[in-house]
């Protein structure tokens, strides 16, 4: 039995050459798809900022009614819309202006998006120019036969008069887009109270800014471009709402604290309840082993649905060795801004009753889920 185990090792260290060889080959021959992030208003360019610190297969856009800040704000493309509407001033917290000026730039903005297989579209909520603008660029972006995924900020309960507006641009982003990933700007307060408001912003954008970086990575490397990206669409491509997790781990039982460390992150909304789909993106070094990523796959999915949709990937990165970090987007979920807190309230209790009773008779859900795809991908 050792003799096999170390034939296989040897022979996946051959294949590990081998393919690191076939990837630069492939990465010349297709196409990779042409992914776009467009950070709309204020909120929306600091995410863009953020992402042009990394290295990113994807273009950024920064759009803003605000010549100021579009000028302190690091892309690829900067456009100022709606200039003969603010004079290059903001929105002035009016979402129909953000709008407004978003439709003025609609050619500008359809000629850049023209090829996009999936788009990015960042936003805060309840502001002028994000809240207006982010569905009529995920509109277009659409039209274009583009994935369209939405990233949503929604305002501090202090911010009163841009809920109601937040609840409406959510709304409309959500019409827009394949799957809006909502995170609340609440968890910046309850977890960094002290933290001056530019700093906590920025922990925010930075793990927005991780998972697209994520998410743009697992299609655009060469090897598995088609299925990734299949995959994603899958997911992504009829999403509704969505809630993302993030953990990292470096313990021996790396594979129950990374997702301890998913389902207790500070700043993210860990309720997904009723999830219908779900993708999750393991990295880790040589020492992850197959069990501990099904283990992973299995503690994190456990709540969802029979029916739900769930597909991983993972990477073996020298860069992981003896650590490692899962990204998930758990789709198809109820949030409860959009659908009212009563009715969320029973959705969710309905939900959990019958949960609670399966796991009492011993049932675990995960078995019967469709699991559709296992990719080790070796880098
Ligand atoms: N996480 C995070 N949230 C932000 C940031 N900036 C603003 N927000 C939130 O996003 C909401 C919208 O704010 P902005 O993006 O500044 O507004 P805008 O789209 O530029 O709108 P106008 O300035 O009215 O044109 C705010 O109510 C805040 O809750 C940021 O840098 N990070
Ligand atoms: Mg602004």
């Amino acid at each position: 039995m050792k003799s096999i185990v170390s034939k296989a090792q040897q022979y996946l260290e051959q294949d590990r050459i081998r393919r690191e060889e076939k990837v630069k080959e492939v990465k010349d021959f297709f196409e990779k798809p042409r992914i776009f992030v467009v950070g709309c208003g204020g909120c929306g360019n600091n995410t863009i900022n953020r992402l042009s610190q990394m290295e990113l297969d994807a273009t950024t856009i920064a759009i803003n009614t605000d010549k100021q800040h579009l000028l302190m704000t690091k892309a690829d493309k900067r456009i100022l819309i709606g200039r003969s509407l603010t004079r290059g001033l903001g929105a002035g917290g009016y979402p129909e202006v953000g709008r407004k000026a978003a439709e003025l730039a609609r050619s500008v903005l359809e000629e850049i998006l023209v090829d996009a297989d999936m788009v990015f579209v960042c936003a805060g909520m309840g502001g002028g120019t994000g809240t207006g603008s982010a569905p009529v660029v995920a509109e277009i972006a659409k039209k274009q036969g583009a994935i369209v995924v939405g990233f949503a900020q929604t305002p501090f309960k202090v911010e009163r008069a841009r809920i109601g507006k937040a609840i409406q641009g959510l709304r409309d982003l959500k019409e827009n887009c394949d799957t809006v990933v909502v995170l609340d700007n609440n968890k910046l307060v309850e977890y960094y109270p002290n933290l001056p408001i530019d700093a906590a912003f920025s922990v925010m954008d930075q793990l927005i800014a991780e998972t697209i970086k994520g998410l743009t990575d697992t299609i655009t490397r060469p090897s598995l471009v088609n299925i990734d990206f299949a995959d994603l669409k899958a997911i992504m491509g009829h999403g509704g709402v969505a809630v993302m997790l993030v953990g990292e781990a470096k313990a021996q039982d790396k594979a129950s604290t990374v997702v301890k460390d998913c389902l207790s992150h500070p700043l993210l909304d860990v309720d997904y309840r009723g999830a219908t789909g779900s993708l999750v993106h393991i990295s880790g070094g040589n020492d992850l082993t197959l069990k501990e990523a099904e283990e992973i796959i299995r503690n994190l999915t456990f709540e969802l649905d029979d029916t739900a949709n769930v597909i991983w990937g993972a990477r073996i990165s020298k860069d992981f060795e003896g650590f490692v970090r899962v990204v998930a987007i758990m789709t198809g979920i109820k949030h409860k801004l959009l659908v009212g807190s009563e009715e969320y309230e029973t959705l969710v209790e309905g939900q959990s009753e019958q949960k609670s009773a399966l796991r009492e008779i011993g049932v675990s859900k995960v078995e019967k889920k469709v699991v559709k795809k296992v990719a080790i991908d070796t880098l």
